[in-house]
């Protein structure tokens, strides 16, 4: 029998675990922001060494946080970088998760452990508001019904969604399980092959085009911009490339405001600086680079309208913000945007040589920044933390266990993500390109170059825009030579046998977490 002197004891006993609980649990958990900028160099904004563009609201994330001088992206290019930033295992272990064609089916398994669904476990809203770029549908979208699986089947709550990237077809939002404002008397087609000999292209209509293109990208054209891939219909759901960003700061702004009592999650997945450059006119002439300066621009008021809105609702101190890029920078990239021609002495790579596409530096070492106001202590960081690392911090952050297997390759570096003074970040770090078999990999000082020559096109070397290491491995010092230049494999062979042997166990081995 349930006697009144019982009810009163299980009531203080209640009372007595809510008091008891460790401080992280509950509400009292913070928000978290992951801002991911696209094709973002490490030199490319002001609090990393830029003079040509200004960045204040970028730089004062900095101020106010951690700023990493070695945070990295996984890959050099988007979709391995993201696949492995939302599982926490590295994208080469898996088929298919190279850039994602305008048709990719969902690259990301429903069932998957992700950032997001071991979030949402620990009672987090989920959003993923941007660029996905991670295929959508089984086993391609059906753009004119339901496009599942996607986001909300791996722990997104809610999406609003550019579905590739904007240099492919179609240019239509993607919300929740849908194209937005599709008129279904008008469907959509997506295929990467011609629907009519008469069907207007970039090859076909080069004279109208507002901005030209140098390599592929000579598809189907909209807003006078042609694309890779072809696509018609859907005239009523296409938006204009200048009304991206605007339209991902709203749609965060409302989500924002809506889950302000937390604790929530959000993806901020810019398309800044990723061609085809085309930033809102406000924003256009704004630099001395040309339109992909102009987008990095664009890519600073985003980011302070963000913060703008924590500071509206009250809960910038409850919020960690981490500002990353999804790969290095790249100049000509497929269109003639000038930004070959007006780069003068900016540095987009920084000391760094490579770029976009690359395994040596500049391709995955970006600017990487973390801010918690009251809990992380401003300064500047020369720990190794990588965007593949923030499935299992954020886990730890918010008592989640991993379950297993999953996460395979992310370590918890909460520690130093939040500054915390002696805090160590990875004492290793494997870089990866496109999938093509190079990589890097940094231990310490040391970096390795592993480089598989035979699949690199010349057409991808030359669009690197530096000179690769000529055998199939290279060792370099990082701090005496941070460009890669000098060789030091041939006297150091004991070092450049260890670093060999290392790699090879992490590419051989199904995980390097727990290895
Ligand atoms: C390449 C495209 C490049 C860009 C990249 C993906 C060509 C010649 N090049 O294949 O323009 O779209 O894919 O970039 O088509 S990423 O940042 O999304 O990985
Ligand atoms: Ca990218």
């Amino acid at each position: 029998m349930f006697t009144e002197t019982m009810r009163r004891f299980s009531l203080l006993l209640v009372l007595w675990s809510c008091l008891t609980m460790p401080s992280i649990a509950g509400s009292s958990l913070p928000n978290i922001i992951v801002i991911m900028a696209d094709d973002l160099g490490y030199g490319d904004v002001g609090c990393y060494g830029a003079s040509a563009v200004r960045t204040p609201n970028i730089d004062r994330l900095a101020s106010e946080g951690q700023r990493f001088t070695s945070g990295y992206c996984s890959a050099s290019t988007c979709t391995p970088t993201r696949y492995s930033f939302l599982t926490g295992s590295y994208a080469f272990r898996r088929k298919g998760t190279g850039i994602a064609a305008p048709n990719a089916p969902a690259i990301i398994r429903p069932g998957t452990a992700t950032v997001a669904s071991l979030l949402q476990k620990a009672g987090y809203g989920t959003a993923v508001i941007g660029k996905w770029h991670l295929g959508l549908g089984d086993p391609a979208p059906d753009w004119n019904g339901e496009l599942k699986p996607g986001p909300l089947e791996i722990g997104f709550h809610h999406c609003f969604l550019l579905p590739t990237t904007n240099d492919r077809v179609p240019q239509v939002f993607v919300q929740d399980h849908g194209v937005l404002n599709l008129d279904p008397k008008d469907p959509l087609w997506v295929d990467d092959k011609l629907p009519s000999p008469d069907h207007v292209t970039g090859l076909s209509h080069r004279d109208s085009l507002k901005m030209d293109w140098s390599h592929g990208h000579n598809g189907t054209i909209h807003n006078g911009i042609s694309r890779i891939g072809f696509y018609t219909g859907g005239m009523a759901a296409r938006f204009r490339d200048e009304d991206l960003a605007d339209q991902w700061v709203k749609q965060s702004n409302q989500w924002i405001d809506a889950h302000r009592d937390g604790p929530f999650f959000l993806f901020f997945a810019a398309h800044d600086i990723h061609v085809p450059r085309m930033p809102h006119e406000r924003f256009q002439g704004a630099t001395t680079l040309g339109l992909r300066g102009d987008c990095i621009v664009e890519l600073d008021w985003c980011v302070g309208e963000l913060m703008k809105t924590l500071d509206r609702n009250g809960i910038a101190g409850n919020t960690l913000v981490v500002f990353c890029s999804d790969n290095g920078p790249v100049l000509d990239d497929g269109y003639r945007d000038g930004a070959v021609e007006k780069i003068g002495d900016h540095q987009p790579a920084g000391p760094f040589s490579g770029g976009k596409y690359s395994v040596l530096e500049g391709g995955t070492r970006t600017p990487f920044i973390t801010r918690w106001p009251g809990r992380i202590t401003p300064g500047v960081s020369d720990q190794i933390v990588c965007t593949v690392d923030l499935a299992a911090s954020f886990a730890s952050l918010a008592g989640v266990p991993l379950p297993e297997p999953a996460c395979l390759d992310s370590f918890n570096v909460l520690p130093a993500l939040l500054g915390e003074s002696g805090a160590a970040g990875r004492d290793h770090l494997l870089q990866q390109d496109n999938g093509s078999g190079n990589f890097g990999l940094r231990v310490g000082d040391w970096k390795l170059v592993r480089r598989k020559l035979k699949t690199v096109s010349q057409a991808t070397v030359s669009r690197q825009q530096h000179v690769e290491p000529r055998g199939p491995h290279a060792l370099y010092d990082l701090p005496d030579d941070p460009g890669e230049e000098k060789d030091l494999g041939p006297t150091n062979p004991e070092k450049m046998a260890e670093l060999t042997q290392r790699l090879d166990e992490l590419l051989t081995a199904d995980r390097s977490r727990g290895l």
